[in-house]
């Protein structure tokens, strides 16, 4: 970790949030029939910390009640609601059948390729998961099982997901947009023995080879692994030619042969993993972050319910991807706890037109929309005529998530998709929070633009100096959670070690066994105002945000060391107008090969073959040597000054100050 040097906050801050505060109310309309009006709820959540999370426990079915709230007596492992049993799927699936097993529970729009959409009602979706379910079982798939899922946006992945929750085996889903090499590393990690994929999938009209590059994926597994397919494409998906092979089968012929199956929901503990997922961290190794039943799925029902302010007959539009946290979070888990229409689309913002999700929010009704920053600036830079051609009234919330949002485009957001009519929830959280932390409660609060807003009720985040101090109002510091909530991570899969020391070891006295001594430090800069907004300035690790995406910048440089004739290269994020970062190389070759376009192609080539397109560089810059200290640590902070055209820092500490204006003749001369 770069506490000291590397990523001071202080100069994030300068570049993207010197607008000026402005402030809007909730609109009147919308703080009528809100989920939650009641500002009181700030102190009462304080003053009965942590049975004020019952309220969001009571939002579940439990087959068995817990015992305690909060099990704190071995920090930082916390448990929450202990000893409830409860089952995920019977939440989000079978307790809505007898009030709204007509309505549909998953409202599916496929890549316009064959007009192909599906409105999946709570009774189909039900028969649906128990039919998969029977079908994992018969495979062989047991409790604690791993399954790992490597799928697009498709019906059959969340329906996997409740499948999976439904017979207690955790489920690993693995983005689709990755590589095979990815997908190796993490059935390895998690040594999951079964996989959910698919044929191939759509992208901008085009079918796309998945199952090539899963059988390329397998065949780097270190075990056997028993692999479903769904047939996506259908004749499509003729021309490449695969065959299904001795351990892989074919989805629908396993839900047809389980037709009619029903699978009694197995009781799950509260504190039994529901997922695992593989996110990005300091070092080159993915972090296997587990989430629990019972405080997982309690946390991101009520966040959805007093954030997203969701209702069963709504329409929501989460327009993420389900192959990261916010759409297992906030497309599945959530929303169906609540009983609501969920929407998942399949394709992209500017497919076939840039017109895309305005005509699904006008064809659906939808009452929120959900989406990331990068998306934002994308649309506006393309024009308010697109949204404008679309009756978008029926929109009451909007939700921004996976980066800071800057006021110009939280604006344009408010004005052109919102009317003005629709509150903005920043959602500040993390793949390891589980859901919500930082953000408004969209009828309670004002909403302050590029700010996220204060803490949610009943958590307890400071931003603090290296020191651990509080800092001033408008001083940049680091923040941190000073309390445990219920949709916490419980800790790193198989690494309890690694868990204390990524999250807790910063900022915790780690020979204690008082919570009050431990502090979790995701890693983000923020400050906070004398109001106790909080405004998030950015990763204070090595991981670089791009369109969202979290990466780390080790995996990325492993992957160009591993392209021969490199010897060395230093990846940092620099500012990008739509992507917020991107990926910037430095690389120095092995004496006898040539900074070419021919190597620039095969660096690329070796990132996406590693990682996948969204770690793509944006530039790829051939150095003879690395700014370095004199203790041999690349100095990345200068080489981000340099791909951000900043004012260099300090460079008197450097071995090699030469290297630094080189490097940045080189970039600047576009060489
Ligand atoms: C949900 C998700 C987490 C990192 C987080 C932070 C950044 C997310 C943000 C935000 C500013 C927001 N981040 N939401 N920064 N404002 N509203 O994105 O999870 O993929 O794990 O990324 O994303 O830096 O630490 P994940």
């Amino acid at each position: 970790m770069n506490m000291a040097g590397e990523a001071d906050p202080e100069d994030v801050e300068l570049e993207a949030h010197l607008a000026e505060q402005e402030v809007f109310e909730p609109p009147a309309s919308f703080v009528e029939q809100a989920n939650v009006t009641d500002e009181d709820i700030y102190e009462e959540f304080e003053e009965n910390w942590p049975e004020c999370w019952e309220g969001a426990a009571d939002l579940l079915s439990w087959d068995e009640g817990y015992d305690e709230v909060l099990d704190d007596s071995n920090p930082p492992f916390y448990e929450w609601f202990t000893d409830g049993k409860l089952n995920a799927s019977y939440n989000c699936v079978d307790r809505h059948l007898e009030e709204r097993g007509d309505e549909v529970a998953l409202e599916w729009v496929g890549e316009p390729v064959e007009e192909e959409n599906r409105s999946i009602t709570y009774e189909e979706l039900h028969e649906e998961v128990n039919e998969f379910a029977a079908a994992l079982r018969d495979l062989g798939v047991g409790e604690d099982d791993v399954v790992t899922m490597y799928m697009p946006m498709i019906p059959e992945l969340p329906v996997a997901m409740l499948a999976c929750a439904r017979i207690g085996a955790p489920h690993s889903v693995v983005f689709a947009g990755f590589s095979a090499e990815a997908l190796a590393t993490r059935l390895n990690a998690a040594d999951s023995d079964y996989l959910v994929t698919c044929d191939g999938y759509y992208r901008r009209g085009d079918p796309l080879d998945h199952l090539g590059k899963t059988n390329e994926g397998l065949a780097d597994a270190d075990h056997d692994v028993d692999t479903v397919v769904v047939d996506r494409l259908g004749p499509n998906g003729d021309d490449f030619g695969h065959e299904l092979g001795d351990d892989q089968y074919d989805y629908d012929d396993l839900v047809a042969d389980h037709a009619g199956a029903e699978v009694e929901p197995v009781e799950r503990d509260a504190e039994d993993m529901l997922f695992l997922m593989y996110t990005s961290g300091t070092t080159g190794q993915p972090k296997g972050v587990k989430h629990t039943t019972g405080g997982y799925l309690a946390w991101t029902a009520w966040t959805s319910q007093a954030v997203l302010d969701i209702k069963p007959e709504d329409t929501y539009f989460c327009a993420a991807d389900i192959g990261w946290i916010t759409g297992h979070s906030y497309i599945v888990y959530g929303p169906l706890a609540l009983g609501t229409t969920s929407m998942m689309y399949e394709g992209t913002p500017d497919y076939p037109t840039r017109e895309r999700l305005w005509q699904i929010i006008e064809e659906y009704e939808a009452d929120q929309l959900y989406t990331a920053p990068t998306a934002i600036r994308s649309f506006m830079k393309w024009g308010e005529e697109y949204p404008a051609n679309h009756d978008l009234s029926s929109l009451r919330l909007l939700g921004t998530v996976g980066e800071p949002i800057n006021p110009r485009a939280w604006k344009w957001y408010y004005k052109h998709i919102g009317n003005e009519e629709c509150p903005i929830v920043d959602t500040w959280w993390q793949t390891e929070t589980g859901g919500h932390m930082v953000t408004t409660l969209p009828a309670v609060n004002d909403m302050k633009p590029g700010s996220a807003g204060p803490a949610l009720p009943g958590l307890d985040v400071e931003i603090v100096d290296t020191n651990a101090e509080q800092v001033e109002p408008g001083r940049a510091g680091y923040l941190t959670v000073q309390k445990p909530w219920p949709g916490m991570l419980r800790t790193l899969y198989q690494n309890d070690e690694r868990f204390i020391e990524e999250y807790w070891a910063e900022y915790s006295d780690t020979d204690s066994d008082d919570p009050e001594d431990w502090v979790y430090f995701p890693e983000d800069g923020a400050k906070i105002d004398d109001e106790d907004y909080i405004t998030v300035l950015g990763r204070v690790d090595d991981v670089i945000n791009v369109s969202g995406h979290r990466l780390g910048t080790m995996e990325i440089e492993s992957a160009i060391v591993g392209v021969e004739g490199v010897a060395e290269a230093a990846v940092v994020g620099g500012e990008h107008d739509l992507k917020g970062e991107a990926v910037y190389a430095y690389v120095i070759l092995e004496e006898g090969y040539d900074g070419d376009e021919e190597m620039r192609g095969r660096i690329v080539e070796g990132v996406e073959d590693a990682i996948g397109p969204i770690a793509r560089p944006e530039s790829v810059v051939f150095t003879p040597e690395l700014p370095k200290t004199r203790s041999g640590k690349i100095m990345r902070r200068l080489l981000e000054d340099i791909a951000n055209e900043a004012e260099l820092g300090d460079t008197s500490t450097l071995q090699n100050p030469d290297i630094v204006g080189d490097i940045r003749d080189k970039v600047h001369s576009g060489d």
